[in-house]
């Protein structure tokens, strides 16, 4: 945090953030009534930030404010408060493409890194649905577009040289957040770090065989150096199930303060780990009552749906809305030179499809060995079941990791994935 940042900033508060709000005309006016009869409730249930949800007689607002600190770790672990930023301008930037996906965002005050947005309900986390066996029949598909439509009009194929490097000139200020993925995501749970945690002490074992794995590490390093040096769209950055809300017949995507210039496909690797996490932890689940075979069999169909989507909705956007620098459209005009491109169209949806895979097995690895997991699991109260769930999921994702030439559509993850559920290897949990 900056000096000048900490004179101003102050943690708000059920008093202190009405006082703000009914100095915000538009805000007052959707809250309806008097400042004191608003209700104020914190609900911040994740790693980092305030969360306020304010209820008005006839309106509401969603407040969020960086903390100075990690929240999920204290004040022991200080985190620049410049997030708020970040996530505000991500809005702003993608907001021409995907205003549909997205909260409305109504006010920045930029003092107090608060963004106030619009109070979505009656949706929810879609994790939080998941783990409750709910389907989302749009969310896979939702994601999807919402991925094709920010990565390409972010990306050199879809907005000019000048326009990518103004987005990546703001947004190479945001070092202190990735750096948490670059050391949480590719880094900790490959070696000794006293963040990580596991279900102990039945994935001990398998803990201490990845941080032996020297071809491991290896897969696993190499994908985060195409992290920090692939600035190929602006993505999310953090695209898992709890940065999606829906309901039966909308989905929006929040929380993109981890937003900067990376690969693509980072964010569609995160939205398939979080729907391959969710089927593997849908056996801590089940019960003689309650089966989830069913609905297991429908979490991997939609990673069919999302992934399928996404390569033909940026197929599309590729053909007929190139505006930028790379592959210029009238270095292609005539007949041959199209069919040359169409060929390069199709390998580079190949290469996104490779990147989404390894990306993916990442993510499911550092969730279950390394600082911050999931509630699929971790919901899981008998430690013997969740390891038994969580130790298909990191077969499937070494797997992914060492094999990438055996996962060459999605019809070998949905295998595999089943696979490892009935199988799990031997020795292991
Ligand atoms: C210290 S923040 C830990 C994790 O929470 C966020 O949701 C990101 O996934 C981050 O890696
Ligand atoms: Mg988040």
């Amino acid at each position: 945090m900056s000096g000048e940042a900490s004179r101003v900033w102050r943690s708000l508060d059920a008093s202190s953030l009405p006082q703000l709000l009914a100095g915000l005309r538009e805000i007052r006016e959707r809250l309806g009534g008097r400042p004191e009869s608003w209700q104020v409730r914190e609900v911040g249930d994740g790693n980092l930030n305030l969360v306020f949800l304010v209820d008005g007689p006839t309106g509401s607002v969603c407040v969020k404010q960086s903390l100075p600190y990690v929240r999920a770790a204290g004040e022991g672990w200080p985190m620049p408060l410049t997030r708020a930023f970040f996530e505000y301008s991500y809005f702003q930037a993608v907001a021409p493409w995907v205003a549909p996906f997205i909260p409305a965002i109504l006010h920045y005050e930029p003092e107090l890194y608060c963004i106030v947005m619009e109070q979505l309900s009656p949706h929810i986390i879609l994790r939080r649905g998941l783990v409750a066996g709910q389907r989302y029949p749009r969310a896979a598909r939702d994601v999807a577009e919402y991925v094709a439509l920010t990565s390409f009009f972010t990306s050199d194929l879809g907005q000019s040289l000048e326009r990518k490097m103004a987005l990546s000139a703001t947004f190479s200020g945001n070092s202190a957040l990735c750096r948490i993925t670059s050391d949480l995501v590719f880094a900790d749970p490959y070696r000794d770090a006293p963040r990580n945690r596991w279900t102990t002490p039945q994935l001990d074992a398998i803990a201490a065989e990845l941080r032996r794995d020297g071809a491991l590490k290896v897969a696993a390093a190499r994908l985060g150096h195409k992290f920090l040096s692939c600035a190929e769209s602006l993505i999310h950055g953090d695209l898992h199930t709890g940065s999606v809300m829906v309901t039966e017949s909308d989905t929006r995507v929040i929380d993109p303060e981890f937003a900067f210039l990376g690969p693509s496909g980072f964010d569609l690797g995160a939205f398939v780990a979080n729907l391959l996490i969710s089927y593997f932890s849908q056996d801590g689940h089940a019960s003689p009552a309650a089966p989830r075979a069913e609905f297991q069999a429908w979490l991997l169909a939609e990673i069919e749906v999302f992934w399928s989507h996404f390569r033909a909705r940026y197929g599309e956007l590729w053909r007929s809305e190139a505006r930028g620098d790379a592959y210029p459209t009238n270095m292609f005009e005539d007949p041959a030179s199209g069919k040359a491109l169409e060929i390069e169209r199709a390998r580079v949806l190949d290469e996104l499809f490779g990147d989404m895979v390894g990306f993916a097995a990442i993510k499911i690895i550092r969730r279950i060995l390394g600082f911050a997991h999931n509630i699929d699991f971790e919901w899981i109260t008998d430690p013997h079941r969740r390891a038994h769930c969580e130790t298909a999921a990191l077969l499937l994702a070494r797997a992914m990791l060492l094999s990438p030439a055996g996962f060459a559509s999605v019809a070998d993850i949905v295998t595999a994935a089943r696979h490892f559920r009935e199988h799990r290897g031997n020795g292991h949990s």
